[in-house]
């Protein structure tokens, strides 16, 4: 069987890593024998020029060491100031630099410098995300004939968006080098086609087989999951639930996100406000426990939106709390992933409201950790990839905060008859999907 070569922004390093994804892909790795490059993690101040090996049982694994400059450019700058906003129909929020654009192509360049010499004759190459549209191109710069894939885990953006990028041809000329294209969600393929189309680089040909810049490749649709199984015992065997309940035995609604502009935060909080101002009878019978650790904070935007939550959240509990109910806790920071499903397990409600988003792992957690006799309700907005599959969730549209407020009423009032239908077919749908059958199903197409 071909060697698996997985390249991703990040290399997982430590003992325990526990995200879905890597266990995923540890798995495929393991099956095939594998390597799994990425950056170190730190930016150093003298980058060594080879990749640095760490020993592992189950597979390889190399880093890269990153300058400060090129991690500036590369990362802080073009992934996550221009093509983190624009992927997410934050055009507004980009910082164009053409310094930063020299940097993003630098860094892939020696990504693929570095990887070229460890490559055998029969690879097959994963690369992962945003952060690393340029490396097919830059591998077969170097003679690379193996097959490349691709997979992005955030929306690929319309036409409207593609052309506020400072070269938006250069995306394409970057993509038409892999030979499978993968998405989360079918509304990502379709903008892809769209806006390959408008700039007259695409000819669709049979199935899922496309003309790219000239190029005959694959593009598809994987929706990710999480590893349900064992996401369903963490939230079986978590902390013991009732010393978590609140003092006024009132029900727990839970939001869990990054704090990213993407994830809709302060549109969440504001249809709460509106929620406990037109039900007066929910007043001490809801709380809304809000968590999300710090993200990107050298970027602007990510100080800004921190600002305005902290400010929503005092306002709101400034407006109804009382001396045993605070309305939001808002925890600006990461919790134990057992202490998380458990939390999850708990809450009767979850909130997942993105203004844009790949898929939302969250959603999927959510479901994994309920209770099957007795379980939550999820609130989950038709802007994540998420919304296209998990169609029994209360859809909402998280700009709608009439809309937003009236699920969340709804949700509070749901029999439990009902709660229980949608979480049985919702919970089908995240077992059938874990992140295992994702690889795999990438992997079969790959070829
Ligand atoms: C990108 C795409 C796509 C969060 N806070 C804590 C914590 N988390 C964990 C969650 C979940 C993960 O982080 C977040 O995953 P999401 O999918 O929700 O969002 P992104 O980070 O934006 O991920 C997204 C994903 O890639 C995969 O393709 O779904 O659309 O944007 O697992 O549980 N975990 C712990 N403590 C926290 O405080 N332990």
């Amino acid at each position: 069987m071909a060697r698996l070569v997985v390249v991703s922004n990040r290399l997982p390093l430590g003992d325990n890593p526990s995200g879905g994804l890597v266990v995923a892909l540890e798995d495929a790795l393991r099956a095939s024998g594998g390597l799994w490059v990425g950056f170190s993690g730190e930016p150093v101040e003298t980058p060594g020029d080879a990749l640095e090996f760490h020993p592992g049982a189950r597979f390889e694994r190399a880093s890269f060491d990153l300058s400060a400059t090129d991690f500036d450019a590369y990362y802080l700058g073009y992934s996550n100031s221009v093509l983190w906003p624009l992927c997410h129909g934050r055009a507004d929020l980009m910082r164009i630099q053409p310094e930063h654009l020299d940097g993003y192509r630098r860094v892939n360049a020696r990504i693929a410098e570095l990887l070229v010499p460890h490559l055998q004759p029969d690879d097959r190459i994963w690369v992962q995300d945003y952060q690393l549209f340029p490396l097919a191109s830059e591998l077969r710069r170097r003679g690379v004939t193996a097959p490349i894939g691709h997979f992005l885990h955030i929306p690929f953006p319309g036409p409207a968006d593609c052309a506020a990028l400072p070269n938006p041809a250069e995306l394409f000329d970057w993509l038409s080098q892999y030979d499978l294209l993968g998405f989360q969600a079918r509304r990502d393929l379709s903008n892809l086609t769209e806006s390959a189309r408008q700039l007259s680089r695409i000819e669709p040909l049979e199935g899922d087989r496309i003309r790219l810049c000239g190029r005959d490749l694959r593009a598809g649709v994987f929706p990710i999951g999480i590893d349900t199984a064992a996401f369903i015992d963490e939230a079986r065997s978590a902390p013991d639930e009732d010393r978590m309940r609140s003092l006024t035995g009132a029900q727990m609604m839970i939001g869990v996100d990054r704090l990213d502009y993407s994830k809709g935060i302060p549109q969440r909080f504001r249809a709460f406000q509106l929620l406990l101002e037109q039900n007066p009878d929910l007043h001490e019978k809801i709380s809304f426990l809000q968590i999300a650790p710090p993200t990107r904070e050298s970027v602007e935007a990510y100080r800004d939106i921190r600002e305005e939550t902290e400010h929503l959240a005092g306002r709101i509990n400034g407006q109804f709390a009382t001396v045993n109910w605070t309305p939001i806790r808002f925890i600006h920071r990461p919790i134990p992933r057992n202490v998380l499903a458990g939390l999850y397990r708990q809450a009767r409600i979850g909130l997942v409201t993105p203004l844009a988003d790949g898929m939302n792992l969250v959603a999927k957690e959510y479901v994994a950790a309920q209770d099957v006799s007795d379980p939550g309700v999820l609130i989950l907005s038709r802007f994540a990839g998420a919304a296209e599959t998990m169609t029994e969730a209360l859809i909402i549209n998280p700009h709608d905060p009439t809309e937003l407020a009236e699920a969340m009423a709804r949700a509070m009032q749901m029999t439990a008859n009902e709660r229980r239908r949608r979480h049985a077919v919702l919970l089908r749908d995240v077992s059938e999907h874990d992140v295992g059958w994702w690889s795999a199903e990438y992997l079969a197409t790959l070829g």
